[in-house]
This record gives structure tokens, C-alpha cells and sequence, in this order.
């Protein structure tokens, strides 16, 4: 095939592969969320029906893209991430982040209905989604990333579960609420929480405490593995041949994709689903 005489503007293109053998985060995160969930009346703090779409999106952009290893949510927000060993588009950043971004934007539209039943979406209120991605070069950086997260969830629900009982329990306003909590900690928070409104927050609701994390599940299960053993997977991941390759691809897309609400700070998540960090079923 000749090359035409516009051929040249392809030089013009940026080369953005993402550095090879590190883990990869997109993130994504809902564009004005607080304007969109007042718009569309969600619960405060937390509206059940939107973390559970969230959640069905995600896991349907678990189901397009087999290469993603685990997936964790929070509020607007969810943390997709690719093993070390992924090549989908040649690890191009652009590419895999707008692939993600839409892909989960068109489920959590398509879906929408199911979980706002009578709430029709309009036109002028469309919920979009910005994205990102980050490279991190080890396992336990990646979990630091992870744990971050879910850090950030615990901070936020607790406030947010203080602020709200203030305001429509308490009968303060927005800014007495705000001055009230002002200079608390946690325990103060886990007080207020307990002594004015009879609250106690170890009972609230899982999803809300700790966010929710996707993952695939397969029927051969290991829980004797060790974190060597881990180790040897992971070196060995590379070396395996394009048809082995192929064979992983295929098991994972086939393996359900299971969430849950639970503790990803700790050791036990890991090392009780030692494939999601060996990349290997
Ligand atoms: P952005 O991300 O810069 O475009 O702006 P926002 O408004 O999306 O801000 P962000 O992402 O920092 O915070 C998420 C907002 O979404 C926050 O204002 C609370 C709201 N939101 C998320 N989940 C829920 C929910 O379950 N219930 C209610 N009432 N609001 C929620
Ligand atoms: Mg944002
Ligand atoms: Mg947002
Ligand atoms: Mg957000
Ligand atoms: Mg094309």
C-alpha cells in the first residue's frame, strides 16, 4: 500500500505506553456528583440503589476486560486494576483509560432504570466519568494505593454519617453541623454518633464502612498458598507461552465476578485470593 503525501502527520502522534511489568490504576470518578445526586434525589449520606449500580457497572467492565485483576469502589469513584503482566493496547494510557471510562459509563446509564426505577435520567443531567491512570511498581505499593482508598472511605462515611445525623436527626444546619465537627477525631465522630442519636457505627452497613471490592472467583481455590509461593507465581507469569497466556485469558473470562465488603488493608484478603496478585487462576 503506497503511502499518501498526509501520511507524515502520524509523526505527530505521542507515544503514552504506560512502562511495562507495573501495575496499572484507572480511575475513575463521577463529573459534579454533587450536583448530579441532589439532582437525582440520592439518600445522604449514602443512596444503597447508586453504590449497587456503581458496583453492576463495574463488574461488567470486569467482564469486558478479563486482563483486570481486581477492582475497588468508594462514593463516585472505582480502581481498576491491570497485572503487571497485561498487554491489552500495548499498555497505551488513552486507550485503556477511555476504554474503561466508557465502557463503565455505558453500563451505569444502560442499568440506571433497574436502579432508579421511575427516575428517568434527562438529557440535560447525564452522568459522565473522568478517568486516570497510575503506574505503581510493586505489590505492596499497589495495595498501599488500595488501602489508601479504603481509608479515605472509612474517614469520609464516618463523617459524613456524623454530619447527616446532625442535620436531619440533630435539626442543625449545614454550617452549625460543620462548625460541630470541626477539630473532632474519630472517636469524638464515633460519640456524637452514639450518645445524641443512639448510633452505634460498628452496626452500620458494610458497603458504606468499607467501600466494595470486585474480583474474579474461581473454583480452584488455594487458601494453603503462601506469599513465596505468590512470589514464584508471579516471576513465572511472564515466561508463560503465548497458548498458556491465551488459556489465563480464557479462565478469566469465564470465572464469575464476585463483590464484596471487606477489609483490603490486611493481609487475609490477599493472601486467601492469592490469583488476584500472581495473576494467575
Ligand atoms: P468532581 O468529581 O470534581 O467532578 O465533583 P464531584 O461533585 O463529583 O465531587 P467528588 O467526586 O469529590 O465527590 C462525590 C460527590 O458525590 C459528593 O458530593 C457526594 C456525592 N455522592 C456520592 N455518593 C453519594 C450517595 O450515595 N449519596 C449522596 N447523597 N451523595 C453521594
Ligand atoms: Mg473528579
Ligand atoms: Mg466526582
Ligand atoms: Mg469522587
Ligand atoms: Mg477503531
Amino acid at each position: 500500500m503506497a503511502n499518501s503525501k498526509y501520511e507524515y502527520v502520524r509523526s505527530f502522534e505521542q507515544s503514552d505506553s504506560l512502562l511495562p511489568e507495573t501495575w496499572i490504576v484507572v480511575r475513575i470518578d463521577g463529573r459534579g456528583f454533587h450536583k448530579l445526586s441532589d439532582q437525582y434525589e440520592f439518600e445522604k449520606p449514602n443512596d444503597r440503589r447508586a453504590l449497587d449500580l456503581m458496583n453492576a457497572a463495574a463488574v461488567a467492565v470486569m467482564k469486558d476486560l478479563p486482563d483486570l485483576s481486581i477492582a475497588y469502589g468508594v462514593s463516585d469513584e472505582y480502581s481498576f486494576v491491570f497485572h503487571p503482566s497485561c498487554q491489552l493496547f500495548e499498555r497505551r494510557s488513552a486507550k485503556l483509560v477511555t476504554t474503561v471510562v466508557s465502557s463503565f459509563t455505558a453500563a451505569y446509564i444502560m442499568q440506571w432504570s433497574s436502579f432508579f426505577p421511575g427516575k428517568a435520567l434527562d438529557l440535560a443531567h447525564l452522568p459522565t466519568f473522568d478517568g486516570r491512570a497510575v503506574v505503581y511498581p510493586s505489590a505492596r505499593i499497589l495495595r498501599d494505593y488500595m488501602s489508601w482508598r479504603q481509608v479515605d472511605c472509612h474517614i469520609n462515611n464516618l463523617f459524613n454519617t456524623t454530619f447527616w445525623a446532625l442535620v436531619l436527626k440533630g435539626g442543625l444546619t449545614n454550617i452549625e453541623a460543620e462548625k460541630e465537627l470541626s477539630g473532632t477525631v474519630s472517636s469524638d465522630k464515633n460519640e456524637i454518633l452514639f450518645r445524641r442519636f443512639g448510633i452505634n457505627y460498628n452496626n452500620e452497613a458494610e458497603i458504606f464502612k468499607k467501600g466494595s471490592v470486585a474480583y474474579r472467583q474461581y473454583q480452584l481455590e488455594d487458601p494453603s498458598s503462601t506469599a513465596e509461593k505468590e512470589l514464584e507465581i508471579q516471576t513465572n507469569v511472564k515466561e508463560l507461552s503465548r497458548t498458556q497466556q491465551e488459556k489465563l485469558r480464557k479462565l478469566r473470562r469465564k470465572a464469575a465476578v464476585v463483590v464484596e465488603h471487606v477489609d483490603i488493608i490486611k493481609d487475609e484478603f490477599w493472601q486467601r485470593r492469592p490469583w488476584i496478585l500472581s495473576g494467575k487462576p
